[in-house]
């Protein structure tokens, strides 16, 4: 009944979406990404405030933060709170324009190297060719927010 009503719209569905969407590729909502400027002091709020529980830290000098992940829940999603190692960090230039507050969404994917090749044919702009590494050997990367809603959109693959 579809293809019979609408069959450009079919064929434009499966050739451009066919084997390369990302559907069936994300699998959650990984984290959401939270930009501070002090992160002991976001750390306590969140954790006196909304009851999560800090359950990793690391510095990722290559992203230019020192960041922290907290469970929300029993840990399916958490909130990642980032704060910049220096003044040229992507995070802090975030909060130089817009302070602090939401930063980006991470959607958990199962292979990354499928999801990068999806978002390039959909034709987003992904702003790393390869997978940098992420919080607790993750493998990560972003769509650029101007090409998916004004959200900075991270895709990663958890480790292991
Ligand atoms: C910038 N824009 C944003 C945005 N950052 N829109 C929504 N959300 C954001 N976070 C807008 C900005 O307002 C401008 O809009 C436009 O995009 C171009 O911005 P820009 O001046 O080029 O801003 P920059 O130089 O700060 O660069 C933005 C990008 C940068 C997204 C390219 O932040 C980046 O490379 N991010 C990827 C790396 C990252 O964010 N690392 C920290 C998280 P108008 O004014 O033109 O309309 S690390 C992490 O999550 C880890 C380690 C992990 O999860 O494991
Ligand atoms: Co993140």
């Amino acid at each position: 009944m579809y293809r019979t009503l609408t069959p450009v719209a079919g064929q434009a569905r499966l050739g451009n979406h066919g084997d390369m969407s990302l559907a069936g590729l994300i699998t959650a909502v990984d984290h959401v990404g939270v930009a501070v400027r002090d992160l002991d002091e976001a750390v306590a709020f969140y954790e006196s405030t909304f009851g999560l529980r800090k359950v990793h830290e690391e510095v990722n000098e290559d992203q230019g933060v020192r960041e922290a992940m907290l469970a929300v829940g029993a840990g399916e999603t958490q909130t990642q709170l980032l704060a910049p190692l220096s003044p040229e960090s992507t995070i802090a230039r975030f909060l130089d324009r817009a302070g602090p507050g939401m930063h980006h969404l991470a959607y958990r994917v199962t292979d990354i190297q499928a999801a990068m090749a999806a978002v390039r044919d959909s034709g987003m702009r992904l702003l790393y060719d390869e997978p940098r590494r992420g919080t607790a050997g993750s493998l990560i990367t972003f769509i650029h927010p101007k090409d998916a809603g004004g959200i900075l959109v991270e895709l990663v693959q958890p480790a292991g």
